[in-house]
């Protein structure tokens, strides 16, 4: 039976510790990644580790497998010309917000099956952050990006719909946060992902 942790809260800085923790113990982890930003960026005002840099910092350290990771909803603009080059170098494919709207989640799924296929059975981490939705509807957080995933899809089992509801931004940033219909299609799109029982360890990150 597959091992799986489950980690709730904090913001992205926390899958900096959780993916080394993982890591030591399975190895290196292929990442499954919603956002609207990359969080692959390099230190902002001298600042190593900062919620933008996690999955740079993993990488850094060899805790990210050498391929077969990929952001899923990216549609932020970035930092630099450098941010989308330096992630591809990461081994971490993008499907941007575009991509999934236009291609659909099943072929998107599909895709990413495929990435972690190449990393030969690696752990995987999936971690989804609350602005990869749109703020019309997942307001509360800090960093909100426009022409994100609202609320086209119907999870087709209830397996998903616990944790998903206990998503949450930042109360000071909004009054109304996400409920738990809201994730929809984050939602969908876990569930078919998980449902295939990757063969490894399944670590969340809401
Ligand atoms: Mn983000």
């Amino acid at each position: 039976m597959a091992r799986r942790l489950v980690v709730v809260g904090g913001d992205h800085t926390l899958s900096y510790p959780v993916i080394k923790a993982v890591a030591e113990k399975f190895g290196p982890v292929v990442l499954v990644h919603f956002d609207s930003h990359l969080d692959t960026f390099p230190p902002m005002y001298g600042q190593h580790v900062w919620h933008g840099a996690p999955f740079r910092n993993c990488w850094e350290e060899g805790l990210l497998a050498k391929d077969g990771s990929t952001h899923i909803g990216i549609r932020a603009t970035t930092y630099s010309a450098e941010d989308f080059h330096d992630s591809e170098n990461m081994g971490i494919a993008t499907l941007t917000a575009e991509d999934v709207h236009e291609r659909g989640v099943p072929a998107c799924v599909e895709a990413v099956w495929n990435r972690w296929r190449r990393s030969g059975n690696a752990p995987v981490y999936l971690s989804v952050d609350i602005d990869v939705l749109d703020p019309s509807v997942a307001p509360g957080t800090g960093t909100p990006e426009p022409r994100g995933s609202r609320n086209r899809r119907t999870p087709t089992s209830g397996s998903l719909a616990l944790p998903l509801a206990a998503l949450g931004g930042s109360p000071a940033h909004g009054t109304a946060l996400p409920s738990g219909c809201l994730p929809a299609q984050i939602s969908f799109f876990c569930e078919l992902l998980i449902l295939r029982s990757f063969p490894a360890p399944v670590c969340s990150n809401f």
